[in-house]
């Protein structure tokens, strides 16, 4: 493959923005080299500036479920774009999109609509010390809620892909209330408790998806919630990556724990700007208008992102057993690269959760983030490079995970196994 137009692209676009990226993980930090610029998507496939066609397992890091150009989101988009762009006043598409979340989530009686995920979090953060009036909370080393202050504190993602799990510019003032624990570790959450003067929160990605994906056993997600009920603290699932993607509810539709305040994005925004979060009516009265806790946002429920995510959300709905489908072929996708790991000698621990898989290069099951960061990244960099030259784009960082979509067929899961045993094959330890 050719990069030469990404690479004269990378230098020009050096000039102007901080590593030429406008989120740290698309810089190809950690396997090296020149990331691809893209010209276009369609269906399973994205073509870079080169010409190079890829099959696409990142899909924007999980929103594009049905691929890319999907007919009725691009429809829904452009129709909705030719009444105008945006208002700044209420349209009956958030009332529509909400209605559609509050009845998949049980959990949630109402939702208020966002333009990221790191805006969901840190609004349902706020809200969550609004409600208890406490200011400490507990997060879990490895996993990733977004760039919010407070949050960046062990953060996974592309926070420790490119070594600052904890960030400068964040003040200790704040982050001396962001509690850390291990996940899958109940005990070091339990010290947490009682280390702190009053918990507001836990928030925990049921499925982590940050540190690779590893997900939580339940029995941790129930003690997690028989903690919070014991502190009265709150217990927010972050499931701006999980939801919609595990299953049509997200985690909560693989697990009978249910939290108190629920944060979601990608997906239900099908590949526009679209966070949301949401709870109980009597913790959502507290956010203002009707309650005291503050948050607001111009463009936040905009009428053509509103569209995308309402079209992807009806087709989901319309047709549930597509997790089904795509877990499948998430299993087969797995299945096919530990083969070729045994057929090559190489360690290797796959995860799959509905449409989101991951694997690992080690040989250790994989609990938490000291487990994730046992990977080999020698091998992990070689396989990502050996796999992008022969045109399949696997999430740049070990620490992410990759997803299905519906327009990923058997025959291209097959045909990425193939290529995947030819690039296992070619992984020396030496380097
Ligand atoms: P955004 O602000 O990037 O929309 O969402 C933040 C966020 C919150 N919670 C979870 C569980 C998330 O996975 C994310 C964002 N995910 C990363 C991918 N691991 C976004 C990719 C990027 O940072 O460029």
């Amino acid at each position: 493959m050719g990069y030469e137009n990404s690479k004269e692209a990378f230098k020009e676009a050096l000039k102007f923005i901080p590593g030429g990226v406008d989120s740290p993980v698309r810089a190809f930090g950690s396997v090296g080299g020149t990331p691809p610029f893209i010209d276009r998507g369609e269906g399973a496939y994205i073509y870079d500036i080169d010409g190079n066609c890829y099959i696409d397992y990142v899909q924007s890091w999980g929103p594009l479920i049905f691929g890319h150009c999907d007919s009725d989101i691009e429809e829904a988009v452009i129709s909705t774009a030719k009444k105008g762009l945006s208002f700044g006043a209420p349209t009956t598409l958030e009332t529509e999109l909400a209605k559609e979340i509050v009845e998949l989530f049980d959990s949630i009686d109402k939702v208020r609509f966002v333009n990221s995920g790191t805006e969901a979090v840190m609004s349902a953060l706020r809200l969550a010390r609004g409600f208890t009036n406490r200011d400490d909370f507990i997060k879990f080393t490895g996993c990733y809620h977004g760039h919010s202050d407070s949050l960046l504190v062990q953060a996974g993602s592309g926070a420790v892909t490119f070594g600052s799990p904890s960030s400068p510019g964040v003040p200790a003032n704040l982050t001396k209330h962001t509690l850390l624990a291990n996940y899958n570790d109940l005990k070091s959450v339990e010290r947490c408790f009682e280390q702190s003067s009053g918990v507001a929160c836990v928030i925990v990605e049921p499925i982590a998806g940050n540190m690779g994906l590893v997900p939580a056993d339940d029995e941790f997600l129930q003690g997690l919630r028989e903690l919070c009920d014991r502190y009265g603290a709150l217990l927010i699932f972050d499931e701006v990556m999980s939801g919609f993607r595990a299953s049509l509810k997200g985690a909560q539709g693989l697990t009978n724990v249910r939290p108190d305040i629920v944060t979601l994005g990608k997906v239900i925004g099908g590949g526009m700007p679209v966070g949301a979060f949401g709870a109980r009516a009597d913790i959502m009265k507290e956010l203002s208008p009707e309650g005291p806790v503050y948050q607001a946002g111009t463009l936040s429920g905009n009428p053509v992102a509103m569209s995308a995510g309402l079209a992807s959300l009806k087709k989901l709905k319309a047709n549930p057993k597509i997790y089904e489908e795509l877990a499948r072929r998430a299993k087969r996708l797995m299945e096919g690269f530990e083969e070729g790991a045994k057929e090559n000698n190489l360690p290797l621990v796959t995860q799959v959760r509905g449409s989101m898989f991951g694997f690992f290069f080690t040989d250790a099951p994989v609990k938490n983030f000291e487990d994730s960061k046992r990977g080999d990244n020698r091998f992990f960099k070689q396989f990502h490079s050996g796999m992008l030259e022969r045109g399949v784009y696997l999430a740049c960082s070990s620490y992410e995970t990759g997803f299905i979509s519906t327009v990923i067929s058997d025959e291209i899961i097959e045909e990425t196994i193939k290529i995947a045993k030819d690039v296992m094959a070619n992984i020396t330890v030496k380097e």
